[in-house]
């Protein structure tokens, strides 16, 4: 397998510059490096120009609602746990409108990857402010400068029991395909918040910006996934503006486990209930020829 057997050749609209398209990219190489069978692999997006991305695999796709997409990717997983599920999605899907459904994916750790497209903005809404727009970022919603204070989306994962939390930029491609395979490996759920620029709507957060703001884990002296203490204060340090696997935990029971779907077969194997038969003649008393 490569790259190009992930793609359906259908050209994205983004803007030529944009930070998704290595997204797009390093999905792709991730699922060809992992060897992951097409029809064994669903890439479920919400709405945005991040949400695209699930139109230009050559995979299963869900292009589902705005804040949306981890209901969708969740229930794709609990039907078939044979797929590699991998959600999408922009910063206002994942840490707006989708906020609960970030938190609750979280806790429920169900074995399903979320790339979050941050770009700081909503780009699809030509340029509006988004929770993780940072104070003073002038936008069509806020001309006057965005005053409220940012999401932290590392903390907010963290504070939430994320079993496995990275972040990733769309200019250290060659890292950003390693980060996904390491989520899409990790079991359990998966959180990579990957900054990647809008250079339309943006221009504040530039590649520029984040080539001269993000550090590495080693920069910040975080040698240690598993230390907990230690990634909350370099994320703390450092505003979030880093990159790597800032914390995974392996061994915590996914939700399939707790709720004993481990054992068995994947939901669209099981005889489909009620039958025409059964449905006929429970629902007999409510039909008016019945
Ligand atoms: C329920 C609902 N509310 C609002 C919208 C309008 N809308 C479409 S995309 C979007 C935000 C896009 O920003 P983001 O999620 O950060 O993705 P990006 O376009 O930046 O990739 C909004 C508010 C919508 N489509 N559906
Ligand atoms: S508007 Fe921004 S986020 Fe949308 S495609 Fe263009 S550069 Fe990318």
């Amino acid at each position: 397998m490569n790259m190009k057997d992930y793609s359906n050749g259908v050209h994205p609209t983004w803007c030529p510059g944009c930070g998704d398209f290595s997204v797009l990219r390093s999905i792709q190489l991730a699922a060809a490096h992992l060897e992951i069978p097409r029809e064994k692999m669903a890439v479920v997006s919400g709405i945005g120009c991040s949400g695209r991305i699930s139109g230009y695999m050559n995979t299963y796709g869900f292009h589902s609602v705005h804040g949306r997409s981890l209901p969708v990717a969740q229930s794709v997983k609990l039907s078939n746990k044979d797929l590699t599920v991998v959600a999408a999605g922009g910063d206002g899907d994942a840490y707006a409108i989708g906020m609960s459904h970030t938190l609750h994916a979280i806790r429920r750790n169900v074995n399903i990857t979320y790339l979050v497209m941050n770009n700081q903005v909503y780009g699809l809404t030509k340029g509006h402010t988004s929770p993780v727009s940072q104070v003073g970022l002038k936008t069509k919603s806020a001309p006057e400068g965005a005053q409220d204070t940012p999401v932290h989306p590392g903390l907010l994962a963290l504070g939430a029991g994320a079993s496995f939390y990275a972040q990733g930029f769309s200019a250290e491609q060659e890292e950003l395909v390693e980060l996904i395979k390491a989520g899409i490996d990790h079991k359990g759920f998966s959180l990579i918040n990957i900054f990647s620029p809008c250079i339309t709507y943006n221009k504040t957060n530039t590649y520029d910006w984040f080539r001269k703001h993000l550090v590495t884990c080693e920069q910040a002296g975080h040698d240690d996934p598993e230390n907990l203490t230690s990634a909350l204060s370099v994320l703390q340090e450092t505003q979030g503006l880093m990159r790597g696997i800032i914390f995974r935990k392996t061994g915590e029971p996914t939700f399939e486990e707790n709720h004993h779907l481990a054992n068995n077969p994947p939901m669209i194997e099981v005889p489909l209930e009620p039958t025409a038969e059964k449905f006929q003649r429970w629902t007999a008393r409510f039909r008016l020829d019945g």
